[in-house]
């Protein structure tokens, strides 16, 4: 039988053992930390499978039928990965998409700190589209053992040392990267693990693909809108899901840019820097291509606040630096 000949794949737990092996000082920390993610990970799998079936993806605060208290599906999530991150003791705060405030976990002998958006793209639910969840994971700057503060969660972008995101798509994935390449795998339901499915992503220079929400198109820069012009008159393919791990995701595999520019609506963009734009910026980086916010690259980025926005335009090197060069000239 071929299929039995095939050789047994590497579970997401080997490969995370194999790199440590890596890194001669390493305390298996962080490992444990990126376990810790994609359990939650898998919790909130079965959530959202469930999502058509249970009650769980009406209204925050609303009553079901029975009278009872319902949670939306991204508050569960958010429940989920808290839980997650205070049991496994390697984070010491967590910034979230849903808490306005730094989350102390109480584990001030940990040297981690994790910036995470829960449930992205969670208003595609109810018509079945593909969710996602993403994360970024710092090292504190304030020695372990005291109480961590806000300022060990503002830093650049640059700072980070690890970043991931989970799919909940036709298939669930987890790629990430801790700045040696970018690593995918894919969950298997039946055995109930993620198997490396896309070892070193690497995405491509230029690619065919731009993806924006063209609704907002007269709101768009000058710069912007120029770029967009030339997409259309080179026919390339406009694609846009509008769930931001799901564009990201097919534009890094099949080569593309995602453009969230300024807005009317929202001045600052509307994506946040600290859990969408700083992890999806690290892990492009390290798969060769680009992102910046049409004057920085992301990464230099130095945060004011936990919830502060930027554009974003992030994805092959080649077009990401023709939006970056628009914008110059028309500066
Ligand atoms: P959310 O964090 O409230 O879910 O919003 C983020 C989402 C992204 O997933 C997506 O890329 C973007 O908002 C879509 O915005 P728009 O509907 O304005 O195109
Ligand atoms: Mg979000």
């Amino acid at each position: 039988n071929d299929q039995l000949a095939l050789p047994v794949g590497i579970t997401l737990d080997r490969f995370i053992m194999r790199n440590e092996a890596d890194f001669p000082f390493a305390t298996g920390e962080l490992s444990q930390l990126l376990r810790d993610i994609a359990l939650a990970g898998k919790i909130v799998n079965r959530d959202i499978n469930r999502g058509g079936l249970s009650d769980i993806s009406g209204q925050f605060g609303s009553q079901n039928i029975q009278g009872e208290h319902q949670l939306k599906l991204d508050v569960i999530a958010n429940i989920r990965f808290i839980r997650a991150l205070k049991n496994g003791g390697e984070v010491c705060a967590i910034i979230s998409e849903e808490d306005t405030e730094l989350i102390p976990t109480g584990n001030n002998k940990a040297k981690y700190i994790v910036a995470i958006d829960p449930l992205d793209g969670s208003s595609n639910i109810d018509a079945n589209v593909s969710v996602g969840t993403i994360f970024s994971i710092y090292r504190r700057v304030t020695p372990t053992g005291t109480v961590p503060t806000i300022g060990d969660a503002l830093q650049k972008g640059d700072m980070q040392v690890a970043a991931g995101y989970i799919l909940y798509g036709s298939s669930t994935m987890l790629v990430y990267t801790t700045g040696r390449g970018v690593n995918g795998f894919t969950y298997d339901y039946s055995l109930g693990e993620f198997f490396l499915s896309h070892p070193q992503i690497r995405t491509a220079p230029v690619g065919n693909i731009y993806s924006c929400n063209e609704g907002n198109m007269d709101d768009f820069p000058v710069a912007v809108q120029q770029y967009l012009h030339k997409c259309r008159e080179q026919r390339l393919i406009g694609r846009y899901i509008g769930s931001l791990v799901g564009d990201f995701h097919r534009n890094l595999l099949k080569g593309g840019v995602y453009l969230y520019p300024a807005t009317l609506k929202n001045p600052e963009g509307k994506l946040r820097l600290m859990y969408e734009c700083f992890p999806l910026a690290y892990i492009v980086e390290q798969a060769g291509g680009a992102a910046c916010d049409g004057k920085r690259r992301i990464l230099d980025i130095m945060p004011d606040s936990m919830h502060q926005r930027a554009p974003l335009y992030i994805g092959s090197a080649k077009m990401v630096e023709d939006i970056y060069s628009l914008h110059f000239t028309h500066a």
